[in-house]
């Protein structure tokens, strides 16, 4: 029958976040499980890894930039509501419509004007509007994406801003009164934007990257190797990345850059300058204490948050993993509905909305497509892992067939 006439049929529903009724709409595609995490506020519980790293992070910046009486500059705003407006997490920092980040496939949407953030940027223009000019803002942010020991729908960001006006730009810089930080009918280069001078964005960058380097060496250690890569963020120009060798390889720590003007004219700070970096605190606590899966930093159990009790940030924690329990491994084939609705994405939600935690990879292993019929199938390998306990072969299958049952019902597939 006509979709017409089934959403004429459809009783309007209703969806509670965080006490606000929300109407869903065709966009909505958050889960309960996924909304259990709103509220636990890893970073603000006092001992929790990630807690100690936004320590350290908040008190460098503290340090570092401080008033004519010695004061901090910096604000630090780590409860602001993680249910943001599409405004706030795209328009508002310059992403354009169609922009593959705003995807369906790839954010919590509550319904199509609001989401989960899906980064702490979400905030930078509320924040430049209501007269701030140095902020880090810390909180959870909601991104779909794969499961691995790396990968999880929530972590954790601190992103931080700094504008400068024409005085606090060439403070160090003899006749400095006389430089301008813009400039008229100037043009976008690798190296500045448009409106800006050279002058004055090559002292932002070469602030902004000092901080962060020091940064960096304060959480790794002086003798850390870093690097930069050249990189693009529709809110910054210049952008970077900064990353960091850790243990043989290249990690990637933050993206920063010099942002984009015209967020500071809508957020009426035109005569200001600005930075702003964002980065994830899970990979950075995970380098530094040795924590090998990500799931951990949910762990209620004392096995695990009592390594972090009553530590200082400064301290040199290592985690030491209580026993390691054995994996069970499941694969599950389906044909993909023939309309193609579907996205890998969608299987992933719907395994971690059963699985839970007991889920620790989901893979693609291997897409086939009927030579006759044009249909597609994917393999998908499911490990399971608790983390507190061995699951037996029997449990995996009771969550297994439940999965199966599901995907058949929900995502319109065929089990093979
Ligand atoms: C952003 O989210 C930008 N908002 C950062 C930014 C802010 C750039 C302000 C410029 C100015 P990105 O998606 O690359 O960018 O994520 C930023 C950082 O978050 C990454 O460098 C990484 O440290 C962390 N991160 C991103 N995705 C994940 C993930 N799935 N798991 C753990 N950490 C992640
Ligand atoms: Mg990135």
């Amino acid at each position: 029958y006509s979709s017409a006439r089934a959403r004429s049929e459809e009783t309007v529903k209703y969806i509670s976040v965080n006490g606000r009724e929300f109407q869903c709409d065709s966009w909505s595609n958050v889960s309960s499980k996924i909304l259990s995490h709103l509220g636990r506020n890893l970073h603000l519980q006092q001992y929790h890894p990630l807690s100690l790293i936004k320590q350290r992070i908040v008190n460098l910046f503290y340090k570092r930039f401080v008033g004519r009486t010695g004061n901090p500059v910096f604000s630090v705003y780590n409860d602001l509501s993680p249910v943001v407006s599409v405004k706030q997490n795209f328009d508002s920092l310059l992403i354009p419509p169609g922009h593959a980040s705003r995807k369906k496939s790839d954010c919590y949407y509550i319904n199509r004007d609001y989401l989960l953030r899906a980064h702490t940027t979400a905030h930078q223009s509320e924040l430049i509007n209501m007269g701030l000019n140095n902020f880090l803002v810390v909180g959870d942010v909601y991104r779909r994406d794969e499961t691995d020991s790396t990968h999880y729908p929530v972590f954790h960001q601190v992103d931080a801003v700094r504008l400068c006006n024409k005085n606090e730009v060439f403070r160090s810089i003899e006749n400095g009164d006389e430089m301008p930080i813009f400039e008229n009918n100037g043009i976008r280069t690798a190296e500045k934007q448009e409106t800006h001078s050279l002058e004055a964005s090559k002292i932002m960058e070469e602030e902004l990257k000092a901080s962060l380097v020091m940064l960096t060496q304060d959480l790794f250690g002086q003798e850390v190797k870093y690097r930069w890569v050249d990189a693009y963020f529709p809110f910054t120009h210049p952008s970077w990345e900064l990353e960091v060798h850790h243990q043989g390889e290249w990690m990637e720590l933050l993206g920063c850059g010099i942002m984009e003007q015209r967020i500071l004219q809508n957020a009426g700070a035109q005569d200001q300058i600005g930075w702003a970096f964002g980065l994830g605190l899970e990979r950075l606590a995970m380098c530094l204490y040795d924590i090998p899966d990500i799931r951990l930093f949910w762990s209620t159990d004392t096995g695990f948050l009592s390594q972090f009790e009553n530590r200082d940030p400064y301290d040199d924690i290592k985690y030491k993993p209580i026993s390691i329990y054995p994996q069970c491994i499941s694969d599950i084939s389906f044909w993909l509905p023939e309309n193609g609705d579907y996205t890998s994405n969608d299987f992933y939600d719907l395994v971690r909305d059963i699985g839970g935690d007991t889920v620790e990879q989901i893979s693609l292993v291997d897409i086939f497509t009927h030579p006759k019929k044009q249909q597609t199938s994917h393999c998908y390998r499911i490990v399971y892992r608790h983390m507190e306990k061995t699951l037996t072969q029997e449990e995996v299958n009771v969550i297994h067939k439940q999965i199966e049952k599901a995907a058949a019902l929900k995502l319109n597939i065929s089990i093979r």
